[in-house]
């Protein structure tokens, strides 16, 4: 398999992260957004939106990291599967795997571009920017906060795809020094400590393979 993406990506750790979980690998393709290749033709080629990760397994090509995770989760694997068997637990996957994107994602871009993309680009960090964003990362937290209470996991007793699709975005607060976010909150701070600290996440973190 080939994983056209890279590694700072949050979108493409999802991918990462669900090949490694299950004890999987594939070849990851960079692709440079800040050189902009993910609008050359021949990435288009392989995704007409311009974006990544886009995973190649033979002749089948798939884009959009949510069904990517899926996708894997049903190869073949001796690794349990991140996926409930039962519908309305499944259900709840669901709604947990769409808020990330939805709720929580566009915020951590913001604190990622305030404090990282525009000094690096010769822009400025605007504080007044990084404040809004914590709120709104802070008012989302405050949710999976209840939502874990008496839990370990969002979808109950095992860790699922709904978990997985939070790890690159939290470790990115963890970069930024903004984890306070995290840790201030009891039941948020216990599963980032259950689920960033997984084997297959540690070996990404580490730069090791996706195996
Ligand atoms: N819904 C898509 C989002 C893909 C996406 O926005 N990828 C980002 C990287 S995380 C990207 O390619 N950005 C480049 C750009 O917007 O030009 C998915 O989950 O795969």
């Amino acid at each position: 398999m080939k994983l056209y993406g890279n590694s700072y990506s949050t979108c493409t750790l999802r991918a990462l992260l669900a090949l490694a979980e299950k004890g999987l690998e594939a070849e990851l393709i960079p692709v440079d957004l800040a050189k902009g290749e993910q609008r050359l033709p021949q990435h288009r080629a392989v995704h007409p939106f311009a974006k990544i990760p886009v995973l190649i397994d033979g002749d089948f090509r798939l884009y959009e990291s949510g069904a990517i995770i899926r996708y894997v989760d049903g190869l073949p694997s001796s690794a349990p599967s991140l996926i409930p068997a039962d519908a309305k637990t499944r259900a709840v996957m669901d709604q947990w795997v769409s808020v990330e994107p939805s709720y929580l994602q566009p915020h951590i871009f913001e604190i990622r571009k305030q404090l990282f993309l525009n000094p690096m680009f010769g822009g400025k960090t605007d504080p007044a920017e990084v404040e809004k964003a914590r709120e709104s990362v802070a008012y989302v937290l405050d949710v999976l906060e209840r939502a874990l209470e008496g839990k370990h996991y969002l979808a109950g007793d095992t860790f699922t795809l709904a978990d997985l699709v939070y790890v690159p975005t939290l470790q990115f607060l963890v970069i930024a020094k903004q984890d306070d976010l995290i840790l201030t909150r009891r039941n948020v701070a216990a599963w980032w400590e259950r689920i960033g600290t997984r084997p297959a996440w540690k070996r990404i973190v580490a730069g090791a393979p996706a195996r």
